[in-house]
């Protein structure tokens, strides 16, 4: 058995081949690819924001060598700062339940 975090980045390794595996280059998220993921894995995070550019603008911000694709490393590095934010919010939420007792 895969403990709780081994199993997380097992998780994370098969959802981005999931995607990345569907047309072109096999390790790699090409922007229709990137789109599919955000929407089906993402959509609870992303569901606030309806700006239409915002696929573009993640696919730009994360395509840090500028092939127009999002390779796994570049993909990690979202869900470093997704999870960053969540823990935020998370610590938020622990701090006002101990100011609430
Ligand atoms: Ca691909
Ligand atoms: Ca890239």
């Amino acid at each position: 058995m895969p403990s709780q975090l081994e199993g997380a980045m097992d998780s994370l390794i098969h959802v981005f081949h999931n995607y990345s595996g569907k047309e072109g280059d096999k390790y790699k998220l090409n922007k229709g690819e990137l789109k599919e993921l955000l929407q089906s894995e993402l959509g609870n995070f992303l569901a606030s924001q309806k700006d239409p550019s915002l696929v573009d603008n993640i696919m730009k911000d994360l395509d840090s060598n500028k092939d127009n694709e999002v390779d796994f490393n570049e993909f990690v590095i979202l869900v470093a700062a997704l999870t960053v934010a969540c823990n935020e919010f998370f610590e938020e939420q622990l701090r006002k339940e101990a100011k609430g007792k």
